[in-house]
């Protein structure tokens, strides 16, 4: 059986709902980073770069999100991972997800991890500024990608919950959420799908962050 390794509200959220909306046969194993969890030789031993998500196969280990969506695609061809059947929509979903890994997340980083890109603390809060900042415009631009259906494709894929989880991570900031009403009710669309709900159920995050007030 699969074994994906999360954290409750982490980009594991991704992976987590394009298995459950595949209807994979797959076991979720909690990792609490909050808790330091993922700093433990036994996670280490599955993720040596101490990161969620992890998927467990048959063959082996799948670290990074996108190649585990990736794999969910080819092994399931069901929705909410990467669509597959027309190369182009396939490439923009890829085009997004490599957009919200290295830069979006990225951005995250820069805010909950500024010691991970200096080791001299007085300049953290500068860091997390600029963070802040740049944030702002990222969003602005998830907004306007954002029209009355899904991000890629005819049915929502990995690009459309990975902007969900961006949301939810934008309410834990402070970051005023009202600014997006686009972004907002493709939020609503996700959360009406019973696998988005299942997951939120399973890691245990409710549904309030992921409403637009501030
Ligand atoms: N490049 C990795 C990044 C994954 C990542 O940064 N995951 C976060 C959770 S959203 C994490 O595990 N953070 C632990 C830490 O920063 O110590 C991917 O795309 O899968």
């Amino acid at each position: 059986m699969l074994k994906l390794f999360y954290s409750p509200g982490a980009c594991s959220l991704v992976p987590h709902i394009a298995l459950e909306q595949a209807g994979a046969d797959y076991e979720p194993v909690r990792v609490v980073l909050l808790q330091g969890e993922h700093l433990k030789p036994e996670y280490l031993a599955i993720n040596p770069h101490a990161r969620v998500p992890a998927l467990v196969i048959d063959q082996g280990t799948i670290t990074e999100n996108i190649a585990i969506l990736n794999y969910i695609a080819d092994r399931f061809s069901a929705a909410g991972s990467v669509p597959r059947g027309d190369a182009y929509v396939t490439a923009k979903c890829n085009e997004l997800l490599g957009w919200f890994a290295s830069t979006v997340h990225i951005t995250f980083a820069l805010i909950w991890r500024a010691s991970r890109f200096s080791d001299e603390e007085n300049i953290h809060p500068l860091i997390q500024d600029y963070g802040r900042r740049i944030l702002v415009a990222q969003f602005e631009e998830i907004e306007g990608l954002v029209g009355d259906g899904w991000l890629a494709g005819d049915h929502f894929s990995a690009a459309d919950t990975y902007a969900l989880t961006f949301f939810r991570w934008g309410r834990r900031i402070g970051m005023d959420m009202r600014d997006y009403p686009k972004w907002a009710a493709l939020n609503q669309r996700l959360l009406a799908e019973p696998s988005v709900q299942r997951v939120v159920d399973i890691e245990e995050i409710g549904f309030e962050l992921f409403q637009p007030a501030a």
